[in-house]
């Protein structure tokens, strides 16, 4: 096969009579929006109210055009493939139009050998808008299919296969973006092309395969396949499954290498093909191959990543059909010339996640080579607002956030994008497991011929592209799609009607297709939903499948409420923060940084959301003085309310199995649920995640009046825990004697270890907190000390003390230590570089006089000025302790108020 990339530089026009906008310099991948930044047509719309005045660009049509030499060979057949082109386009070669299309998120493979020509060529796409061809199906409708709509939006954005959050959401800007995010290349080939290879893993010798194998002749939506726990030898055997276009009726010689941790193997055969598309499968064996792990397993055996294992398949056209050598060696093939070629990386591992009746319900939780694992994980937004800064260094960044943070999966949502190959190779390396929605969000969507037609195609071409990933669980069918049914008057009105639709769309289309091309992997129907065959919106029912808890923070309810249910598997709760102060100095000039200001208001996508956190202050705090100290507690609150349902639900295990909080990252600076700011900063959430999500976790919990400690071991050994709690008054002198105790937690499993009723504190609750710690050893070795602190009365009616807090700092090898000193008990403490990119290696601690608390801060160079438009002299670096120790801000709950 002959690739000719035609990726780099394009130039952009439009047809709008302005000089400016013609000839401008376009990159791709990339956007328009970028384009016209760079070339300072537009101004940057993550800032103030500029998001407003760009919506022009999204109302037109645009043009990108760029020339390029061809060597044309008789006998060779040339395909323009085309990779996320957003999302209505038209292309001509040399002038002539040879292709157009309709939706954002599937692979294009045109045959355009007649448009080509030997020597300079040149080729033009046209992007009309997405926003104007949504009006106008909307227009053509014989009812009204409505959609979510946000404070900036484009309308009708459930009619047009594009991301759908690029029309505004409850945490995004509305930029109806054009261009190609993917590649944009031309293959040509003698005898045709590989379409998709799909993989699938088994241990050869698991009793259980016919299971597996069960499940997919019945279609029932979930996966009952095990192995036993943690076996790790034996035979393993990789179904490969071959998609292949023959332009010819013909013979072909496939050959398939696999290769990885020492060991290889290699399959070869002969296929008798017709024109068109063929399918066939083959496998090959492998023994006793390294398994794919989780990121917690990975950190357990000190490994980085994970091993993958490479396959490649290529395509020998055969010179004439009477050459039968249907010998396995490729070597003996005559003269063999490689036609086309595929390569997957890949795990060895079952994976899925199993919904299971039981007498309370339906369990649901994953389950990886036989071992059910409790889903610890945020969900997954696109990377940016802007196509051009999906950077893979970025999505490296978030991912290894994620995995740093002791999360060990991740929900890549339905507003989204079924994501780019990066994105999945990194998963795979890292062990993160992939809950994946298929790409429809908070709506009713249309059923009818053209959109399904559409719908199918797409889901077709993702699941092939990305079936053989192995970080990938489960196919969802949407986001919230079932609640949607019950949020507009016209579908509570007629459901029925919105029913049928939603049956033709998701389950007629979208699951149908998902089984014909994945038939091994998990389905799900949609996140929430009770399971397989139920239409309920499964919005309070916690007995059975995934749960979107909502009711702290959109109803309102105080923390508590992640206390009153008792969930199986939560795939979304959340709550808000401010970005830190730089991250808002992003979009609020310094006259503005007031919450209630204007541009804060409308960095604020979520209905009243500033209100909800200013009125949660005063339910927990006292009031927090001026905006940093309001920015800091919004991040303290944000970070206590995901701990107290995480630390709880975990207490469940195995009853619940899953908290993935709502959401890791931000598309532009603005007040969110992330725990990642837009610049990449960690919240405090981000480094409260690392404790509350480690494997082998101490939590203290407070629940009707009752006060706990419960260690949950998720690791693979059995742990021995020493556990001390000190309850002390706030001028930090004890209130009472020592409690010590000691426990054996079993791998796998979660204990109360300490209770008592919060009348039988030696003092009044208000009077004191309890600083717990637990120091854990397996096989005779200290594995780690973990501390947790609790306020068994609300921190408001708490008289904290004043504390001074000293620092020291010291530097080697680029790390600084920085060591912290305080006179008196200091909560929720958070340390901070401003300007300086790095992360700690703790954060939101207690101060414990007499004690010192060590930290670690590791500067990186991710952020501000690379990738982005943001001035290069916001970023700092550090080079020496003295210059971190000046930069070096810290802050406590008590220096909130006076
Ligand atoms: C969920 C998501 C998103 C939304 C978030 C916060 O239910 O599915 O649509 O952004 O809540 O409201």
């Amino acid at each position: 096969m002959n690739t000719l990339n035609l990726n780099g530089k394009w130039t952009l026009s439009n047809s709008l009579n302005r000089k400016e906008l013609k000839d401008i310099s376009m990159n791709i991948p990339g956007d328009v929006h970028s384009a016209l930044l760079r070339e300072k047509i537009i101004s940057d719309p993550y800032v103030g109210f500029n998001e407003k005045d760009v919506q022009w660009v999204g109302k037109e049509n645009w043009k990108i055009t760029r020339k390029f030499s061809f060597k044309k060979q008789t006998g060779l057949t040339s395909y323009l493939v085309l990779e996320s082109a957003d999302t209505f386009f038209r292309i001509a070669i040399n002038g002539k139009k040879c292709a157009d299309g309709d939706n954002y998120f599937r692979t294009y493979r045109f045959d355009v050998t007649k448009y080509l020509h030997d020597g300079e060529n040149s080729i033009e796409v046209e992007f009309f808008s997405s926003e104007k061809e949504a009006i106008s199906r909307a227009k053509k409708l014989s009812y009204e299919v409505p959609c979510s709509e946000y404070d900036v939006f484009s309308p009708n954005r459930n009619l047009v296969r594009k991301i759908q959050c690029q029309s505004g959401w409850d945490w995004g800007p509305c930029l109806m973006t054009f261009g190609i995010y993917g590649s944009i290349r031309l293959e040509s080939v003698s005898s045709g092309y590989i379409e998709s290879v799909c993989v699938n893993t088994m241990p050869v010798s698991s009793k259980e395969i016919s299971l597996h194998n069960e499940r997919a002749s019945k279609k029932t939506s979930t996966s009952k396949v095990s192995v036993e726990k943690n076996k790790s030898t034996g035979s393993w055997e990789a179904k490969i499954s071959v998609r292949y276009f023959s332009l010819k009726a013909q013979t072909v010689h496939f050959i398939f290498e696999l290769t990885g941790n020492s060991s290889s193997a290699v399959g070869a055969c002969m296929k008798e093909l017709s024109a068109g598309e063929n399918k066939f499968a083959t496998s090959i064996q492998i023994d006793n191959p390294v398994l794919w792990k989780s990121a917690d397993e990975l950190k357990e055996n000190n490994e980085k990543e994970n091993s993958l294992y490479t396959l490649t398949v290529s395509s020998l056209a055969a010179r004439d059909n009477t050459q039968k050598d249907k010998s396995n060696s490729a070597k003996k093939f005559a003269e063999p010339q490689t036609d086309s070629e595929m390569t997957k990386h890949i795990g060895f591992r079952t994976l899925v996640l199993n919904a299971t009746k039981d007498k309370n319900g339906c369990s649901l939780y994953y389950c990886l080579n036989g071992r059910p694992i409790f889903a610890k994980g945020a969900n997954w937004i696109p990377v940016d607002s802007l196509p051009e800064r999906w950077t893979e260094e970025r999505y490296r960044y978030l991912l290894q956030s994620a995995v740093d943070s002791n999360m060990n999966s991740l929900r890549f949502w339905g507003g989204g994008q079924y994501e780019n190959e990066t994105c999945y190779n990194i998963c795979d390396s890292l062990g993160i497991i992939i809950w994946q929605d298929c790409m429809f969000a908070c709506s009713l969507y249309p059923s009818n011929e053209e959109f399904l037609e559409s719908v199918e195609k797409e889901i077709a071409d993702n699941v092939y592209r990305l079936q053989s990933h192995a970080s990938l669980a489960v196919w969802c069918g949407n986001n919230e799609n079932l609640g949607a049914l019950n949020w507009y008057e016209v579908s509570r009105k007629s459901r029925d009607r919105y029913i049928v639709d939603y049956d033709r769309l998701n389950h007629g289309t979208v699951e149908k297709t998902i089984h014909l091309c994945d038939p091994e992997r998990t389905w799900w129907p949609s996140s929430p939903c009770a399971g397989p065959e139920t239409f309920g919106d499964n919005w309070h029912n916690d007995s059975e499948g995934d749960m979107h808890f909502w009711s702290v923070w959109h109803e309102k309810k105080s923390f508590e409420a992640y206390l009153s249910i008792k969930p199986r598997f939560v795939s979304e709760f959340g709550y808000e923060s401010f970005p830190s102060l730089e991250g808002v100095k992003e979009y609020a000039s310094s006259g503005e940084l007031n919450l209630t200001s204007p541009v804060m208001e409308y960095h604020q996508r979520s209905p009243g959301g500033n209100s909800i956190m200013l009125e949660n202050f005063s339910r927990y705090f006292r009031y927090p003085c001026g905006t940093e100290n309001m920015l800091y507690l919004s991040q303290v609150q944000q970070a206590l309310a995901v701990k107290t349902a995480v630390q709880y639900w975990r207490s469940l295990r195995p009853y619940c199995m899953g908290a993935t909080y709502w959401q890791l990252n931000d598309v532009w600076p603005v007040a969110s649920w992330s725990s990642i700011e837009y610049s990449g900063k960690w919240k405090l959430l981000q480094y409260e995640a690392k404790k509350f999500f480690a494997p082998l976790a101490f939590s203290l919990i407070k629940k009707d009046g009752i006060l706990y400690a419960y260690i949950v071991n998720e690791t693979m050994r059995n742990v021995d825990c020493e556990v001390t709690l000190n309850i002390l008054k706030f001028d930090g002198t004890p209130a009472g004697k020592k409690i010590t105790l000691s426990k054996k937690v079993e791998s796998d499993s979660s204990v109360c270890v300490w209770k008592m009723e919060d009348k039988e504190l030696p003092v009044q609750k208000e009077q004191c907190f309890i600083y717990g710690e637990m120091n854990a050893t397996s096989d005779g070795k200290k594995a780690q000390t973990i501390s947790d602190t609790l306020f068994p009365s609300l921190q408001k009616k708490c008289s904290l003390e004043k504390a001074k807090v000293t620092t020291s700092v010291t530097e080697k090898d680029g790390v600084f230590t920085i060591a912290l000193f305080t006179t008196k008990p200091a909560f929720y403490t958070m340390i901070d570089i401003p300007g300086v990119h790095g992360i700690f290696s703790e954060n939101m601690f207690t101060l414990i006089p007499g004690e010192q608390k060590v930290v670690t801060f590791t500067p990186n160079n991710y952020g501000w000025g690379k990738q982005f438009n943001i001035p290069q002299e916001k970023t700092k670096t550090v080079k020496s302790a003295e210059e971190l120790k000046k930069l070096l801000t810290v802050a406590t709950l008590r220096d909130t108020y006076e």
